[in-house]
């Protein structure tokens, strides 16, 4: 459906006209750094392009008061002495005679990419702007924001568009403390922030910037801040906060729209957030955000100062949002005990409020040695900025590969139906050792498959599903790590589905790691033999994927993920989907399906748009999980945190 890129020249006209240490990191290069990269990189021509129209002095007014609007219209025609006895008012603020003009673009860039997305004409995007917005205040600019971008489409979102749950996810590196003041009391604006916190020592040194401001009135619960006490915070940090804090919330919250502030200065190498997530994790936590809302979503540049990372991170958002696979993580995926005592502390302060919180916050944290601290502020490493972010594109997406071309199947145009299939011998010599093989339509199958996965494993296809005969999925399944492990996968995640037992001489040697859902019991036999049973409702199904199985996913790094729907896997088809969508996030997007031949053109239709980057359809307000759900996934988290430490929420109590 597409992603906008909102943009206007003129939002560089806006720049410091005398000597500012605070302020002169927001500079007009920031915007055409960005761009040019986009550019470079062939992206702004995949979106479509909206040129920003000024907002309204009536639509400012949805969130700043008729007195401060004049206020900053004037501003324009002041000479340079008296902008910078006005902007001496404000706490870190400069205006420009463009000033005024620039941020009502800045506005209007917003409320045109949220009309864009909720009349359907795109399903995301993103608006490139400056001034930034999420600290600027009903009667103030502050922190480089003059009008309150985000605040300000949110209010639009629901009074034009009639929106009764906006999710806003705040990954800036300081507390949009604009968008709190501006929300506090409504329960229809889920903000989330995480910043740079340490103990109130940063800026804006504010008390309600920390985990026990929750938001008031009826908007109890629905401000979720996530201060964080150290520097150096990096990608297991950020997404284990997405995985055990804000997904959980924003699940249950099931919000209609989800509205990023957009802020790079929390990248590796910016100068105010000191921070250590590498660009690709923007890819992530974009990823994350599309499985909510249908997808909606719209992300507006806040800050971001260091140049090449901002272009960077930018890149990887919208990359993202025009449904590419985010490239894997780099580096070893362990949250520091800092960010967990932060995670902690939110989630307490939140449990009283979300329902998905509650029952698993009874359990005391494990006993284990201590993890790693983080690193502390580091400059720039250049190596991780300068690694070329070779994202080979495979020429295919998605291909799907069922025995028979299925006419009924409504695909996108670029997901193909592949008709190859595997040399004869080379299937047969793979299918020798299991007799549910012998079959021709079995053996059909498998050389189907195996060409799609040799396919993957060149690098010429992204995704793929494939469809077996039900007596023959375990032996399929089985060829297809075997394959997978001796052509080129290093490490390779099974998710199976039903009656789908771990192949029993497949070696332990580590580099496969076996999930079952709906096994009969939650078991860890081993760190990579794990079951456990099929939550009962979307709850605890919500539970699991996000407290366990991408924990676990996350935690292997797998350069190839195979998710099976085997005998009596019992999920339902937007559950399947959802699943599909999330674990697309691991291994590049590396993920082969295998379906039951007789499963609906439905289920395969849903799940090969996903995997080619469509939002899943969203599950609606959602169940708890049941006490037994909540006990298996406790059980197992305890067993396994030791070993896959993205499992980990709680700080460990130093032994
Ligand atoms: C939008 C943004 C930061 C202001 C920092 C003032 N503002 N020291 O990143
Ligand atoms: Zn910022």
């Amino acid at each position: 459906m597409g992603t906008a890129l909102v943009y206007h020249e003129d939002m560089t006209a806006t720049r410091l006209l005398w000597d500012d240490p605070e302020c002169e990191i927001e500079r007009p290069e920031r915007l055409t750094a960005a761009l040019d990269r986009l550019r470079q990189r062939g992206l702004e021509q995949r979106c479509l392009l909206l040129s920003a129209r000024e907002a309204s002095e009536e639509e400012l007014g949805l969130v700043h008061s008729p007195e401060y609007v004049s206020l900053v219209r004037e501003t324009q025609v002041l000479g340079k002495e008296e902008l910078q006895a006005l902007s001496g008012q404000f706490d870190a603020i400069c205006f420009h005679p463009s000033t005024f003009h620039c941020a009502r673009l800045a506005a209007g860039a917003g409320l045109q990419l949220v009309d864009a997305v909720l009349t359907g004409a795109v399903q995301n995007g993103l608006a490139l702007v400056r001034p930034p917005g999420h600290h600027s205040q009903r009667a103030a600019a502050n922190g480089f924001c003059v009008f309150n971008n985000v605040a300000i489409a949110a209010a639009h979102a629901k009074q034009k568009h009639g929106l009764h749950r906006i999710l806003v996810v705040d990954w800036d590196v300081h507390h949009g403390q604009g968008i709190q003041y501006l929300f506090e009391d409504d329960p229809s604006i889920l903000y989330f922030s995480w910043h740079r916190y340490e103990h109130g020592r940063f800026w804006p040194f504010l008390r309600e910037s920390d985990a026990d401001a929750v938001g008031r009135g009826q908007g109890l619960g629905f401000t979720v801040n996530l201060p964080w006490n150290q520097v150096g915070m990096g990608n297991a940090d950020y997404v284990a906060a997405f995985l055990h804090l804000l997904l959980p919330l924003a699940f249950e919250f099931d919000p209609e729209l989800v509205l990023v502030s957009a802020g790079f200065d929390s990248a590796i190498g910016d100068p105010e957030g000191q921070m250590q997530a590498t660009p690709e994790c923007f890819a992530h936590l974009t990823q994350l955000l599309q499985v909510l809302a249908g997808g909606r979503v719209c992300a507006m540049l806040e800050g971001g100062y260091h140049l090449e990372s901002l272009a960077e991170s930018v890149c990887m958002t919208v990359q993202t949002l025009l449904g590419d696979p985010a490239p894997p993580l780099s580096g070893s995926m362990v949250p520091c005990q800092s960010a967990l005592e932060s995670i902690q502390s939110a989630r307490a302060a939140q449990a009283p409020h979300w329902k998905s919180l509650q029952l698993q916050e009874e359990r005391p944290p494990p006993l284990l040695p201590g993890g790693p601290v983080c690193k502390g502020a580091a400059s720039a490493p250049s190596s991780l900025l300068d690694q070329p972010c070779l994202c080979p594109a495979p020429s295919v997406r998605t291909a799907v590969a069922l025995t028979a071309p299925d006419i009924t199947l409504v695909l996108p145009p670029d997901v193909i139906q592949q008709e190859g299939s595997a040399l004869r011998e080379e299937t047969e010599a793979w299918a020798r050792p299991h007799e549910s093989l012998a079959r021709e339509e079995a053996l059909a199958a498998l050389g189907k498959l195996l060409y799609l996965l040799d396919g993957m494993l060149d690098g010429q296809v992204n995704s793929g599903i494939a469809a077996t005969p039900a007596s023959a999925a375990a032996a399929t399944l089985d060829v297809a790590i075997r394959r997978g492990l001796s052509h080129g996968a290093q490490r390779l995640l099974c998710v199976a589905l039903g009656q789908l037992d771990r192949p029993p001489d497949l070696a332990h040697d580590g580099r496969s790691l076996w999930l079952n859902i709906r096994g009969k019991e939650a078991a860890a036999l081993s760190m990579f033999h794990v079951s456990t049973p099929l939550p009962a409702m979307t709850g605890g199904f919500l539970s699991c994927i996000l407290g366990l199985v991408l924990p676990l996913a996350y935690s292997f790094q797998p350069d190839l993920v195979l998710v099976a729907l085997g005998p009596g896997h019992g999920l339902q088809g937007r559950h399947a989907a959802l699943l599909a969508a999330m674990l697309r996030g691991l291994a590049g997007g590396r993920v082969l399906a295998l379906l039951e031949e007789d499963s609906t053109p439905q289920l395969a239709g849903i799940l090969a748009r996903v995997l080619n980057g469509e939002a899943p359809p969203s599950l609606g307000a959602s169940s708890v999980a049941s006490p037994e759900d909540v006990r298996a996934l406790m059980y197992l988290r305890g067993q396994l945190e030791p070993q896959w430490k993205m499992l980990q929420c709680h700080p460990h109590l130093v032994a």
